[in-house]
């Protein structure tokens, strides 16, 4: 017969044992969330750090830097000279007079003379009065002096000068080129976060940054300031190359770092692929060299730049490896800029030591009276990454007169017409 009070006793250790049951599960479910949650940045920073490269590409819904164009209300030149507040600039010292009339003489020949830019000067120490009148004998534009406060050359509070002195001493024991120079990190610091917080840029919109002993062996019969106006270009470059990679052993960590702290900062569109071979692992050293630069100042002076300089002074990596300005301009621009916001400033001849640019096509060494061995062509060169800056961004070549001619038509034109008139 069946047993009312056995069935129910029976079955008390069974409902206890399955209420145990459940009050386990939820438990460890409980601790499970919690875990995960407490660990969620870590998670998400592993994810990231699966696929780098889609996190650098998806930003469809983000701004890029932003310019104001023509919104200064000094104007340094007369109204109808059709030129917006752009400067030729160079950090120079006294010493390099002589190389710096050189090239002077040569970018008046080839350009200045057309337009008659002015040209500021700048140096950590006063400029000599012989340095002053035997450039602005030369230059058709007006020129001016400037000395850098001490506080932009010079060590920020946060760096321990024992340690980066020790530094310079092992980078010296390595023959790292400029290891041992104090000077050279100075200036590599004032290049990436301080030139253009000087007063006297204020005003300033494009600058053209200019190297005493560099060359340019082509005419550049054109206004590139006002192309690249026109074709709202923040930054334009002409070299590209591959850095020495003992120079900034944790320069793609530390930025890598940033923009996952920072994602609005990251542009759509960008030129991430110019920057890595493997989808965010490594840093592939392509950067734009520095040493030629035109770019808009509001590049600097916004918000997401400044924040990205200060992050990397906190790290100490200018005095604590050597970190250039010319990496670190390339990383923020190509993350931070649209890639159609970068330009390549190309057919300039230009010559830096050791890297030659050279036209490779007869009709456009013709057509810009160079003066350059194409045979020392570097710019197209196999371990040049101006090849990869057009590859992975699908911009079309500007290494031909037929390609000029097709795909820039308004930059040959305003050729054409130059030479017309002249
Ligand atoms: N006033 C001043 N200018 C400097 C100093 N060191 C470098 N410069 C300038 O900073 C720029 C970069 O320096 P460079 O010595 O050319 O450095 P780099 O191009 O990396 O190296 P190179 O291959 O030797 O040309 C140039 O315009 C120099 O004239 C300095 O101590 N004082
Ligand atoms: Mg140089």
């Amino acid at each position: 017969m069946f047993d009312h009070r056995s069935f129910f006793f029976r079955r008390v250790p069974g409902r206890k044992f399955m209420v145990r049951t459940l009050t386990i599960v939820l438990v460890i479910i409980l601790i499970t969330v919690v875990h995960l949650h407490s660990n969620s940045s870590e998670l998400i920073d592993k994810l990231v750090s699966y696929n780098v490269g889609s996190y650098f590409r998806d930003n469809e819904d983000h701004q890029s830097v932003n310019i104001s164009q023509n919104n200064n209300t000094t104007k340094l030149y007369d109204d109808d000279s059709g030129k917006g507040n752009d400067i030729l600039l160079t950090l120079v010292r006294n010493s390099d007079l002589d190389n710096m009339l050189e090239t002077i003489k040569q970018f008046e020949e080839r350009f200045n003379s057309l337009f008659h830019y002015d040209w500021y000067f700048m140096n950590n120490e006063d400029f000599t009065e012989d340095f002053k009148k035997k450039t602005t004998e030369l230059i058709s534009g007006r020129t001016k002096f400037i000395k850098i406060p001490h506080e932009f050359w010079s060590y920020p509070d946060s760096i321990d000068q024992e340690k980066a002195e020790q530094t310079r001493v092992e980078a010296k024991k390595n023959n790292l080129n400029y290891g041992d120079s104090e000077s050279y990190r100075f200036m590599c610091r004032f290049n990436s976060g301080f030139f253009y917080k000087l007063e006297e840029l204020r005003n300033i919109d494009y600058y053209w940054r200019i190297e005493p002993s560099v060359r340019f062996k082509c005419d550049i019969p054109y206004d590139v300031f006002q192309y690249m106006r026109r074709h709202k270009k923040i930054y334009g470059f002409n070299m590209a190359l591959q850095e020495n990679t003992r120079t900034i052993p944790s320069l793609w960590d530390t930025t890598t770092e940033f923009f996952k702290q920072n994602p609005d900062f990251i542009a759509p569109k960008n030129n991430y692929d110019f920057t890595t071979d493997d989808n965010g692992k490594s840093y592939n050293l392509c950067h734009f060299w520095s040493n030629f630069e035109i770019a808009h100042l509001d590049f600097y002076r916004s918000a997401a730049y400044n924040s990205y300089f200060d992050y990397l002074e906190g790290k100490g990596g200018f005095f604590y490896e050597r970190w250039g300005d010319a990496p670190i301009h390339t990383l923020a621009v190509s993350y931070m800029l649209r890639a159609d916001q970068i330009h390549f400033v190309g057919n300039t001849g230009y010559y830096h030591e050791p890297n030659q640019d050279c036209p490779r096509d007869i009709l456009v060494r013709n057509y810009l009276h160079c003066d350059c061995n194409v045979k020392k062509d570097f710019t197209w060169h196999k371990y040049s990454c101006v090849n990869k800056f057009f590859e992975v961004n699908k911009f079309p070549k500007p290494d031909s007169y037929d390609s000029l001619e097709k795909n820039y038509p308004d930059l040959f034109e305003s050729i054409d017409q130059k030479q017309k008139n002249n």
